[in-house]
């Protein structure tokens, strides 16, 4: 149970207890994985809660689903709407929204085009994803064993529960051998990304990100990183990052939904750069939250306002 969930939940079109929301150990998701999923975060705004890139998290799940031949049945429209909605009867100032579309329960084997489609959206309070201190003060990652999967195995461009069996992997070699995190490289030995971030490097005046090829999920974060280094003028490129990189860089750091712009302080125990959060990274860091938590204008319309709560509006 996550340390603070709501209890609406939103399931197919109405509202039902969090209690409720449970489903049927025959389901197809539970023998074959078969789930596609977002996390998208809403934000205590001063103008009230505000969820971020809506559009973009609705589009990303609608595009998982259509990879594995998922016919959605509701339209982008009516799941950004449920979001909404669902902050509204939740009275949320602010929360993690997790909708996840699923097969459920109907045929058993792996052909998966006969059982029933099922769409559920869960809210809870998520803090901070790599600890407390991880934004201020940077983690302490490690390059794994583990290899991200290889394009023509699992879609890296669909955020499909099945990936995140490798995530497991990467994340508890990660843990046991005392680091907050683990960075696979993919099929070409090449840097590819966190077990549930994206990764930037600093050197020379430039930030250089994987590119989509290297196996990772396009992040909405990754993406505002892009737009904000433009912005605040860093060059940025996206090209092939060798692990020994991360080693010299002056700065490198996470994004995600969950982890923010998260500092990275050691790879593989070798300190990078000072050892401590760099300048770069900073000025990214505070850029975006002051636009997520409403304090700057959101000048690329990537807050959707919720508006007052159901019963405050009645
Ligand atoms: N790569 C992976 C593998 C990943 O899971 C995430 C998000 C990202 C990159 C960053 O994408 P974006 O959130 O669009 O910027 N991971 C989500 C799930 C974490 C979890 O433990 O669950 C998240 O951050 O919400």
């Amino acid at each position: 149970m996550p340390v603070k969930n709501y209890d609406q939940v939103w399931h197919n079109g109405k509202f039902i207890p969090w209690a409720d929301a449970t489903i049927h150990v025959s389901a197809h998701v539970v023998h074959y994985a078969s789930s596609l999923f977002e996390g998208i975060r809403c934000y205590d705004t001063p103008q009230g809660p505000a969820i971020f890139r809506l559009k973009e998290h609705t589009d990303r799940l609608v595009n998982s689903a259509k990879i594995y031949r998922m016919d959605v049945p509701y339209s982008r429209e009516e799941l950004s709407q449920a979001m909404v909605d669902l902050i509204r009867v939740n009275n949320v100032k602010h929360c993690y929204l997790r909708p996840v579309v699923f097969r459920g329960a109907g045929e058993m084997g792996v052909n998966p085009l006969k059982n029933s489609v099922e769409v559920y959206i869960l809210a809870w309070e998520w803090g901070k994803y790599l600890g407390d201190e991880a934004l201020r003060k940077g983690v302490e990652v490690c390059i794994s064993s583990w290899q991200r999967i290889a394009p023509n195995t699992l879609p890296a461009m669909a955020k499909a529960a099945a990936n995140y069996m490798n995530s497991q992997l990467i994340k508890m070699e990660a843990l046991t051998n005392g680091y907050t995190e683990g960075i696979s490289l993919d099929n070409s030995g090449y840097v590819s990304e966190g077990s549930g971030e994206n990764i930037f490097v600093v050197r020379e005046g430039k930030i250089f990100t994987p590119p989509l090829s290297a196996s990772v999920l396009p992040g909405i974060t990754r993406d505002c990183v892009l737009v904000l280094a433009k912005e605040l003028g860093y060059p940025l490129v996206e090209q092939n990052i060798a692990r020994e990189m991360l080693y010299i860089a002056e700065e490198v750091f996470f994004t995600g939904t969950a982890a923010e712009i998260t500092p990275i302080r050691s790879v593989d125990r070798i300190v990078v750069g000072k050892g401590q959060p760099g300048p770069v990274t900073r000025s990214l860091q505070e850029r975006f939250l002051s636009i997520v938590q409403g304090q700057a204008e959101d000048r690329y319309g990537w807050l959707t306002l919720c508006g007052q709560p159901v019963a405050a509006a009645r």
